[in-house]
C-alpha cells in the first residue's frame, strides 16, 4: 500500500506537527502520553483517507455487508497494529529513534481496551481484522464499555478486582459522533390501533429511553488499503438532568436519571461462559442491538432503502446469544414501523440472521425470564411468543404424535421458571447455526440442538475458529516473523497456509539453530518483562510450560496443579531425580462471583510460594502467575512458550484459540481430544503433540455409569499423595480448611473428571519430559507445529463463513 508518510523525514515532521498542534506541547515538554497521542494521530491520519474511501466504495458497490453483532471485542493495543497494517512500523521507529525518544516507552503508554472477557471477545477482534484484510464490506457493532474487564491484582495470593479505567487518559483511536445519537426505548406497554388502511397494528408505548452515541474505530486491513469500521455504542441520558426536579431543589435526584442511563454502557459483565440473567445485562444487549439495527437501516443503507431488499444487502452474524434480541427487534421494525406483513417479515429475518454458538455447557445457554423480558421489552416478548406459536404449529404438523418433542423444542421453557431460550430463538429464525470447531459442531448437532438438527439438517454447519496472524505472530513474535520471511519470502502473513513451505527446513540444522535461538530470546524477553512488571524472576534454562485462559473448572487448572504437586513430591522424595527444569506459567482471571475458581487461583499461588521457598527444587521448578493476563501480556508470553497446556475435559471446550496461538509460535501441545485440539492434532501430526485423556464418548460413558472420583483417588498412590498434601495444609501453613472445598469437590463430585484423567496426564507429562531432552527433535517438532498451523488463520475462518454462511464478496480497492 503506497503511503505518503513512508519517508522518515516526512513522518517526523508530521509527528512533531501532531505534538504541537494536536497536543499543544513542544517536544522538550511532552509527556509520555503526549508522545503516544501524537504518534497514534500520525498513523491514524494515514489510515483515515483509506477509511473514508473504503466506506464510499462499499456504499457505491451496493455489496452485501457482513454485520458482526458482538457484546465483546477484546481488541488489544492499537498502535502497533495500525503501524503494521499501514506498513509504517520501520519508518515510525526510525523517526522516534531519530528524535532521541524510546519507542517501547511510547508503546507501553497505551492501555489496551479490554472490552471482552476471553475467547469469544478476542475471536470477534480477530474476525474484524480478517474481514478488513479480505476486503469484505463489514461493520462490527458492540458496546463501548467505560470499564472493560477488571484489572486483576493479587493480595496474599487471592484475586482482587480493580476497575479497568481504560479511558482515563482518553483514546486517540475513537471518533465519537454525538450528533448521530440513537434513541432506545425501554419498558412500558403495547397497544393495538387501527391503521389508515383499516388493518390492526401494534405499537409500543415505552416508559423511558436512553440515547446511544456511536464511537467509530478504524479496522485496518493488513496492507490492503481497506479500512473497515467498528462502531461501539455509549449510553447517554436523553436529558442531562431533569430541570423540573432541579428547580424544586433536589439536585441529586435531578442527575440520577443521567447516572441511571449511563449505567447501561458503564461496565462489561466479567462472567465468562456463565450468563448472569441480570436486568442490566438485558438492557445492554437490547441497547446495542437496537442502536446497531437502526444505524444500519438508516445510515448504512441510506434514506429510501427498501427493507424487503435486506437479504441481498446484509447478513447479521450473532456472536453467541448476547445479540439475539436483534431478531424480535428487526421483526418489530419491519412489522410495526415498516408495515410489512408478519409472514413476509419473518421470511426476511430468516434470511438475514445467522448464529454462532460458542459453548456446550448447558448452564452457559442464556435464558431470559418471561417476566423480566416482558417488563423491559413488552413488544419483543409478544413477537417471540408469536414466532414460537408459528414454530410449534409447524412442528405439530411434522410430528403429529410427538408432543413431547414439540414441547422440548419450544423457545419458551416452562421450568424452573418460564423463560425464553435465546439459543433456540436464534436457531429457529437463523438461516445457519454454526459451532466453532469440528467436534463442537458435531456435538451441537448430536446433543445440545439435536432435535433442531434432525428437523433442519442443512441449517447446521461448522466454522473452525482462527486467530489473526498479524497480531499473534507478526506483532507478537518479530524475530520468528523475520526468520520466516527470510526463509519463504514475504506475503505469508496474509496467506498463512504458505507456512508449509517451512517444512523442509525442519531438517536443516542451521534453521533449527536459528529457530531455537529465537525461542531463547523470547524467553529472555518475557523474563525481562515479568521482572519489571511483577518482580517475578524466571530461570532461563528451563522448559516454559504455559497455561493461559480464563479460570474455569472445565478447563481444569486443578489438573495442572496436581501435576505440579506430583513433580514437587517426586523431587522431595528423591532430590537427585533427574527432571527437566520447568517454569509453569499461569495466566487466568476468575469471574468475581465464581468462588471455587478464585480459590483455585489462591491455591496455585500458594503452591508457587511453597515451591519458591524450598531449596530442594530451586532452579528446577518454578510457578509463575503474573496477575492480569490480557492481550498485551499474551503477546510476550505466548512466543516464549515451549509447552501449551490444553487440558479441558473432552466435550467441554468449544474450540479454544489460545491453543492455536501457542502452536503457531512453536509450542508443542499437551492436550485432550477437545475443541480445536482435535484439528491441531490432525494438522501437526501425532508425533508432534502429546495426547492424553478420555475421549468424549468415554466421558459420556463414565457419567452414565455413575462416576466415583474416590476410586481413582484410592487406587493411585501419587494422586493420593498430591491431593493429600493439599488437604493436609502443606500449602497453607498447616491450615486444613484453606483448600478443603477444592479437595472435597474433587473427591465427591469432580464434575470435570480431573481424577479420572490424572494418570493419563501424568504419563503424557513424563513423555514431555523425555522428549524435551532431545533438543533437536523437540525443535523439529516445534518448527512443524509452526509450519502446519496455517489452517488456524482467522482469514481461513472468514473465508469459511463467506462460503458456508454469508455468501458475500470482497469489494476491491480502487
Ligand atoms: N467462549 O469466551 C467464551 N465465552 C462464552 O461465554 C462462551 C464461549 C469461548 O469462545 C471461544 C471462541 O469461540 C472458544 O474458543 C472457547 O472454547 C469458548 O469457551
Amino acid at each position: 500500500m503506497p503511503s505518503d508518510l513512508d519517508d522518515v523525514e516526512r513522518f517526523t515532521e508530521e509527528f512533531l506537527k501532531r505534538l504541537q498542534f494536536g497536543q499543544g506541547v513542544a517536544l522538550p515538554r511532552a509527556t509520555k502520553n503526549d508522545l503516544y497521542y501524537a504518534l497514534a494521530r500520525t498513523v491514524r491520519q494515514q489510515l483515515m483517507a483509506r477509511w473514508l474511501e473504503t466506506v464510499q466504495r462499499q456504499m457505491q458497490a451496493k455489496a452485501k455487508v457482513v454485520v458482526y453483532l458482538s457484546a465483546e471485542y477484546l481488541l488489544g493495543r492499537q498502535l502497533d497494529n495500525a503501524l503494521l497494517a499501514s506498513g509504517l512500523t520501520d519508518t515510525a521507529e526510525a523517526a522516534i529513534d531519530g528524535l532521541g525518544l524510546d519507542m517501547q516507552t511510547i508503546r507501553d503508554t497505551e492501555v489496551e481496551p479490554g472490552l471482552g472477557n476471553g475467547g469469544l471477545g478476542r475471536l470477534a477482534a480477530c474476525f474484524i481484522d480478517s474481514l478488513a484484510t479480505l476486503r469484505i464490506p463489514a461493520i462490527g457493532y458492540g458496546i463501548r464499555y467505560e470499564y472493560g474487564i477488571f484489572r486483576q491484582t493479587f493480595e496474599d495470593g487471592h484475586q482482587v478486582e480493580q476497575p479497568d479505567s481504560w479511558l482515563t487518559l482518553g483514546s486517540p483511536w475513537e471518533f465519537p459522533h454525538p450528533e448521530m445519537g440513537v434513541k432506545v426505548p425501554f419498558a412500558g406497554h403495547t397497544e393495538k390501533y387501527l391503521g389508515e388502511d383499516g388493518r390492526e397494528r401494534t405499537r409500543w408505548v415505552n416508559d423511558w429511553e436512553v440515547i446511544g452515541v456511536p464511537y467509530n474505530y478504524m479496522v485496518p486491513g493488513y496492507r490492503t488499503g481497506n479500512v473497515n469500521t467498528l462502531r461501539l455504542w455509549s449510553a447517554r441520558a436523553t436529558q442531562a438532568f431533569d430541570l423540573h426536579v432541579f428547580n424544586n431543589g433536589d439536585y441529586l435526584q435531578a442527575v440520577r436519571s443521567q447516572a441511571f442511563a449511563e449505567n447501561i454502557s458503564k461496565v462489561l459483565y466479567p462472567e465468562d461462559s456463565t450468563p448472569q440473567g441480570k436486568e442490566l445485562r438485558l438492557q445492554q444487549q437490547y441497547f446495542f442491538v437496537a442502536c446497531s439495527l437502526r444505524d444500519f437501516l438508516t445510515n448504512v443503507m441510506g434514506p429510501g432503502f427498501d427493507p424487503r431488499k435486506l437479504p441481498e444487502r446484509v447478513i447479521f452474524q450473532l456472536n453467541d446469544t448476547h445479540p439475539v434480541i436483534a431478531i424480535p427487534e428487526l421483526m418489530r421494525i419491519l412489522v410495526d414501523e415498516k408495515d410489512i406483513p408478519w409472514d413476509e417479515a419473518l421470511d426476511i429475518c430468516r434470511q438475514c440472521f445467522a448464529y454462532t454458538c460458542h459453548t456446550l455447557l448447558p448452564e452457559a445457554l442464556e435464558v431470559w425470564p418471561v417476566e423480566l423480558l416482558g417488563r423491559l421489552l413488552p413488544r419483543h416478548l409478544e413477537i417471540i411468543f408469536r414466532i414460537n406459536d408459528d414454530f410449534l404449529a409447524e412442528l405439530r404438523e411434522a410430528y403429529p404424535d410427538d408432543e413431547l418433542r414439540v414441547r422440548s423444542m419450544s423457545i419458551i421453557q416452562e421450568h424452573p421458571e418460564r423463560a425464553v431460550r435465546m439459543a433456540y430463538l436464534a436457531t429457529v429464525v437463523g438461516a445457519k447455526v454454526n459451532g466453532v470447531a469440528e467436534l463442537h459442531s458435531q456435538l451441537l448437532r448430536d446433543k445440545v440442538l439435536s432435535d433442531f438438527s434432525a428437523y433442519w439438517p442443512d441449517k447446521f454447519t461448522n466454522v473452525t475458529n482462527g486467530i489473526t496472524p498479524r497480531r499473534f505472530i507478526g506483532l507478537a513474535n518479530p524475530a520468528l516473523t523475520e526468520l520466516i520471511t527470510d526463509t519463504i519470502g514475504d506475503g505469508w502473513l496474509r496467506d498463512l497456509g504458505r507456512l508449509v513451505e517451512l517444512e523442509p527446513h525442519a531438517d536443516d540444522p542451521a534453521f533449527l539453530d536459528a529457530f531455537a535461538a529465537i525461542k531463547v530470546g523470547n524467553r529472555k524477553r518475557l523474563a525481562g518483562l515479568l521482572e519489571r512488571r511483577d518482580g517475578i524472576v524466571l530461570p532461563q534454562d528451563a522448559m516454559y510450560d504455559v497455561m493461559v485462559k480464563r479460570l474455569h473448572e472445565y478447563k481444569r487448572q486443578t489438573l495442572k496443579l496436581l501435576h505440579i504437586v506430583t513433580l514437587y513430591q517426586r523431587l522431595q522424595e528423591n532430590p537427585d531425580l533427574d527432571i527437566v527444569p520447568r517454569v509453569f506459567l499461569f495466566g487466568a482471571k476468575a469471574a468475581p462471583g465464581y468462588w471455587i475458581a478464585k480459590q483455585t487461583i489462591a491455591l496455585i499461588n500458594a503452591v508457587g510460594r511453597v515451591i519458591d521457598n524450598d531449596p530442594i527444587v530451586a532452579g528446577r521448578l518454578k510457578v509463575a502467575f503474573p496477575a492480569n493476563y490480557n492481550v498485551t501480556l499474551a503477546e510476550t508470553l505466548i512466543p516464549a512458550a515451549d509447552l501449551s497446556e490444553q487440558i479441558s475435559l473432552a466435550g467441554k471446550e468449544a474450540s479454544g484459540t489460545g491453543n492455536m496461538k501457542l502452536a503457531l509460535n512453536g509450542a508443542l501441545t499437551i492436550g485432550t481430544l477437545d475443541g480445536a485440539n482435535v484439528e491441531i492434532l490432525q494438522a501437526v501430526g501425532e508425533e508432534n503433540f502429546f495426547l492424553f485423556g478420555l475421549t468424549e464418548p468415554q466421558v459420556h460413558a463414565i457419567y452414565e455409569s455413575g462416576y466415583q472420583p474416590r476410586e481413582y483417588f484410592q487406587n493411585n498412590p501419587e494422586l493420593r499423595k498430591a491431593l493429600g498434601a493439599i488437604a493436609s495444609g502443606a500449602f497453607s501453613d498447616g491450615n486444613r480448611e484453606a483448600f478443603a472445598p477444592i479437595v472435597d469437590s474433587l473427591l465427591h463430585e469432580d464434575r470435570f473428571l480431573a481424577l479420572a484423567d490424572y494418570q493419563s496426564y501424568i504419563e503424557a507429562q513424563d513423555r514431555v519430559d523425555l522428549a524435551y531432552r532431545d533438543t533437536r527433535a523437540w525443535n523439529r517438532s516445534a518448527v512443524l507445529n509452526v509450519a502446519r498451523s496455517g489452517f488456524f488463520s482467522s482469514d481461513r475462518s472468514i473465508q469459511d463463513y463467506l462460503d458456508r454462511i454469508w455468501n458475500a464478496s470482497p469489494v476491491d480497492a480502487s
